[in-house]
């Protein structure tokens, strides 16, 4: 197992390079070229100078979190196959410069959503809150100016600014398309990558939705265990795997994230995961996102990495989401501070676990 911790280049990260390493028992980051437009090929060259860089302060990059799938693949549009043609030659290039694990979505349109970036919690931390009601009478457009205005000026991970013009226009697009459709367009986007992974030694590893239902009509299709067993199913290679995020999972209180775990892990298909801890705010779908500690939200963190250790996991686990503590300016959800603790708390229970067994 190693644990990573995500981090932006281009000075887009309030993180110099220089502390992560200073996190105790962190191998490397989690990364990815912000300047590539999605849909277009990330040239090797790029690649190599990001790898140098992080190799340079005694980091390893051997996960890429994310390479965003083009809007036609996901629609199933003419043209669809220039902008595969171009995840194929990423991949190929990412593998080459020692990437070993590739983060990625399918969710159309936009990528995780919350109602509010900075709610205060009664420590005066902040940290990121998803209240349905108030999320569902927002327009799209107000949707991306409330997540902009309130993100501090960073750029935030899904929310690429060449999405939005056309938001409107693609949401209405998903309303004419089934969900059985959608599923048929994943698969041949599947069909065509999972080849590459293999030749290229790259485990490819699908991030759930976030959160795991509808909005705004729009298809989700990776939501609980039964979904992402037909996910894997769509190409039965351990190549075709899964980045488990037990927070997006978790929004969900009818998905059984240690059950889950094991299932997945034991069967080789889970390169990837991400730990964090909600809390519901409501009996159904409201939830705020706290510390890493069982005790601060809904889900026994305890018994995930248990799920983990007894499985056999051999991957790469980073401490997902975290809130805003000791007066920390930063990314929504990506401070560092947080996160620092977070790693540790579950390195000392996997080391517990370990020395236990
Ligand atoms: C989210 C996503 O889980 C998360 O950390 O912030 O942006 C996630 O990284 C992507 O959906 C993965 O493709
Ligand atoms: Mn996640």
């Amino acid at each position: 197992m190693k644990m990573i911790i995500r981090w932006f280049p281009d000075s887009a990260d309030s993180i110099p390079l220089e502390y992560i390493r200073q996190v105790p028992g962190v191998s490397g980051v989690a990364t990815c070229l912000m300047h590539i437009p999605v849909g277009e090929t990330w040239p090797l060259d790029d690649i190599n100078d990001l790898r140098d860089k992080i190799v340079a302060v005694g980091l390893e990059m051997e996960v890429i979190e994310s390479v965003n799938v083009h809007e036609s693949i996901k629609k199933g549009i003419p043209g669809r196959d220039r902008y595969i043609e171009n995840y194929m030659q990423s991949m190929r290039n990412l593998a080459q410069a020692g990437v070993k694990c590739l983060c990625y979505n399918v969710m159309p349109v936009m990528d995780w959503v919350r109602s509010n970036l900075a709610q205060v919690l009664a420590d005066g931390s902040t940290t990121m809150a998803y209240h349905h009601e108030t999320l569902i009478r927002l327009s799209p457009s107000d949707l991306t100016n409330s997540i902009h205005g309130s993100s501090g000026g960073f750029w935030l991970p899904g929310w690429e600014e060449e999405r939005f013009p056309q938001m409107e226009e693609d949401i209405r697009f998903y309303h004419s398309l089934s969900e059985e459709q959608y599923w048929e367009n994943i698969a041949y986007f599947i069909d065509a990558i999972v080849p590459v992974a293999h030749e290229c030694d790259i485990n490819l590893a699908v991030h759930p939705d976030d959160p795991p239902w509808s909005i705004f009509g729009l298809p989700k299709i990776i939501t609980d265990a039964q979904s992402i067993r037909r996910f894997l199913s769509l190409n039965d290679s351990n190549r075709n795997g899964i980045t488990l995020c037990t927070g997006s999972l978790g929004a969900s209180t009818k998905n059984d994230i240690p059950a889950i775990l094991r299932e997945f892990v034991s069967q080789q298909r889970v390169p990837f995961v991400h730990l964090r801890n909600i809390k519901h705010t409501s009996s159904d779908k409201d939830f705020i996102e706290t510390a890493h500690f069982s005790n601060c939200g809904d889900l026994d963190m305890f018994e995930m990495v248990l799920a983990l250790y007894e499985s056999n996991f051999d991957g790469y686990i980073r401490s997902d989401h975290g809130r805003m503590i000791w007066g920390e300016q930063g990314r929504p959800g990506y401070g560092l501070y947080d996160r620092a603790l977070g790693a540790n708390y579950l390195l000392g229970l996997w080391e517990a676990i370990k020395k236990l067994s």
